[in-house]
């Protein structure tokens, strides 16, 4: 088919997890008793403009005892993710792995003293899921030069917080940022980076020499890590090798590059003590699937608690999502966006085999068991149909207006079924 890239296995896995933790899962949201101003709970520093030696006392208690790297990876494996993206420092500036950048690190400012990023790489490498970090390059709220949210944290009551000059921001780049992207490359070999830029104004520190010499660091290193587009909001070089798509948002066509959506489980990104927001697992099955019918992946986001455990909610709702996956995980990965455009009952992913057919796999998501549904466009002949989880066989009948798919009875009972509908594909 295609020419193989280096971005092949992303497109093929479909499915990871991202994670937010850090300083901020602790007060979780609260703030001295109130609820904090900014609703994700990462954004706490900033949103609350707390003096910077105040926030940064959160490393004292900063002690995830139940911290089990082989259980987070484990319950991504169960839910069906393929990779696993951790916030390895996110725009607090204070970073999970002893690095020598900073002593505002997990090793030498906490309580807790052992390399959180260390144990999940070798966890990853156990079970065979790749790793990739979060890595906020452009906001850094330590004080060392990095740059601080206009909307967020300028003005009267900012604290001291306030835009780095230039000078201030290059000696950040060049002593701290820089430094903790090549030790993340030279100590854990990720597969991917994930960085986080979403306003125009980031440009004027994220320059395009900025944004290349990132690149070329990382590639120097490994020319298979791959680069997503947030590294520049604005004008992402045409090295990167995935898009990423605006927080929780599901686009209505595909892209020519790999793409994801990274989303939430409930609203915050870090663990909320106080956010009950909680989607449901046919929700969020449904976002999955949608990206996957257009080409797209989809990057499911945990908040583990400050005591290092996945709160019960979260887990229910992994755990669904991988029994589904169990059983229509077919329809998912390594397949291809439908061939044959929206239909109004459900999603179409399709799987080109060798011997010259096609397996399109049917998303039933709006449907009326015991009656026929209306594949408009598929004119190909059938080869064959039946239920993905139950293999019950499905008789179709085929025109010039597509192809009448008889849905039986007991569908009712399945919840998101699937239908696999070979086809021999026309030339
Ligand atoms: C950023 C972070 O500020 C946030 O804390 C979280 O890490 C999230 C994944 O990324 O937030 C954004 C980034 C981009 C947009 C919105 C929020 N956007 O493009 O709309």
């Amino acid at each position: 088919m295609s020419t193989s890239s280096i971005s092949d296995w992303f497109a093929h896995d479909r499915f990871g997890m991202f994670i937010h933790w850090g300083l901020y899962s602790n007060p979780a949201g609260v703030w001295k008793g109130e609820k904090a101003k900014h609703s994700y709970s990462e954004w706490l520093q900033g949103g609350n403009r707390i003096p910077r030696e105040e926030y940064q006392k959160l490393t004292e208690i900063f002690d995830p005892t139940e911290f089990n790297a082989e259980e987070w990876i484990g319950e991504a494996k169960r839910a069906g993710m393929k990779y696993f993206l951790i916030t390895a420092k996110h725009h607090d500036g204070f970073a999970l792995w002893p690095t020598k950048a900073s002593t505002y690190n997990v090793m030498d400012a906490t309580p807790f003293g052992r390399d959180i990023l260390g144990e999940l790489a070798e966890a990853c490498r156990k079970f065979n899921i790749k790793l990739g970090f979060y890595y906020s390059h452009w906001q850094d709220w330590e004080g060392t030069g990095g740059d601080i949210c206009s909307v967020h944290m300028e003005g009267e009551d900012g604290e001291g917080y306030q835009h780095p000059c230039q000078t201030a921001f290059a000696e950040y780049w060049d002593k701290k940022c820089l430094v903790q992207v090549r030790e993340l490359m030279e100590n854990y070999s990720p597969a991917f980076f994930w960085f986080d830029t979403w306003s125009e104004d980031s440009y004027t520190m994220i320059t395009d020499e900025r944004q290349n010499e990132l690149i070329d660091l990382i590639k120097e290193i490994d020319p298979a890590c791959l680069v997503n587009s947030r590294i520049q909001f604005l004008k992402p070089s045409d090295r990167v090798d995935f898009l990423s798509m605006m927080d929780n948002s599901y686009p209505e066509e595909g892209f020519d590059k790999p793409w994801e959506t990274s989303g939430t489980l409930n609203h915050s990104w870090g663990y909320h003590a106080l956010d009950f927001d909680w989607k449901s697992s046919e929700q969020l099955i449904q976002y999955l699937i949608g990206n996957a019918s257009l080409g797209g992946n989809y990057q499911l986001n945990v908040g583990p608690m400050g005591t290092g455990l996945f709160q019960p909610a979260a887990i229910r709702r992994l755990r669904e999502i991988g029994a589904w996956i169990d059983v229509n995980g077919e329809s998912l990965y390594g397949t291809q966006a439908s061939p044959l455009g929206k239909m109004p009952w459900g999603k179409i992913t399709s799987r080109p085999l060798e011997n010259g057919t096609t397996v399109l796999y049917l998303h039933l998501w709006e449907i009326q068991p015991d009656t026929a549904l209306h594949v408009e466009g598929l004119t190909a002949n059938v080869v064959e149909a039946k239920v993905l989880e139950t293999g019950q066989s499905v008789t179709t009948e085929s025109g010039a207006q597509g192809t009448w798919v008889q849905l039986p009875a007991e569908l009712a009972t399945l919840g998101l079924p699937v239908i696999a509908v070979v086809v021999e594909r026309t030339a």
